[in-house]
């Protein structure tokens, strides 16, 4: 399948199972016509032997955006953007954000006006305290 756009970047685990810590780690991203995958990668790791640890189907994306940073943001993580308020990634720079966030637009048409501009931490929403997950977004959106 044609690929993309394709980098090497953090992201925060997802916490879907709710006793596992906040972690961040490098992960090769994907993005193809279809999905956003994620595969563990390093010296240790052969590029054909790749392992998958995460996809998301496009059409599953209802929100791509950058997320407000917090107090005491470290430097390697000064730049991130969310899918569906769930999955967090930090890109390298304000260009390399961007050309994901167009990206990820560009192949998308089912994106909702709606998201939550700060990061769900500590069971909520920073923005709105919601505390579901999935809770609809506080915030519109402007292209
Ligand atoms: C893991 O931490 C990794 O961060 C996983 O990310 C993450 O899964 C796990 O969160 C988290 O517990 P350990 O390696 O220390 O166990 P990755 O899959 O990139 O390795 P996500 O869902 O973020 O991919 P859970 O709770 O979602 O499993
Ligand atoms: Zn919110």
């Amino acid at each position: 399948k044609k690929i993309i756009l394709e980098e090497l970047l953090l992201k925060k685990s997802q916490q879907k199972r709710k006793m596992s810590p906040a972690n961040y780690k490098k992960r090769l991203f994907v993005l193809t016509k279809t999905s956003l995958s994620y595969y563990e990668y390093g010296k240790e790791v052969k590029t054909h032997f790749l392992k998958k640890k995460g996809s998301i189907d496009i059409e599953k994306i209802r929100c791509v955006e950058t997320v407000n940073l917090e107090e005491s943001t470290p430097p390697a993580r000064q730049y991130p953007f969310q899918v569906n308020g769930l999955l967090y990634v930090y890109a390298p720079d304000e260009e390399r954000r961007n050309k994901w966030l167009a990206a990820l637009h560009r192949e998308n048409t089912n994106l909702l006006s709606k998201y939550h501009k700060r990061f769900f931490t500590n069971g909520r929403f920073l923005c709105c305290n919601q505390t579901c997950k999935t809770a609809p977004g506080c915030t519109t959106w402007e292209k």
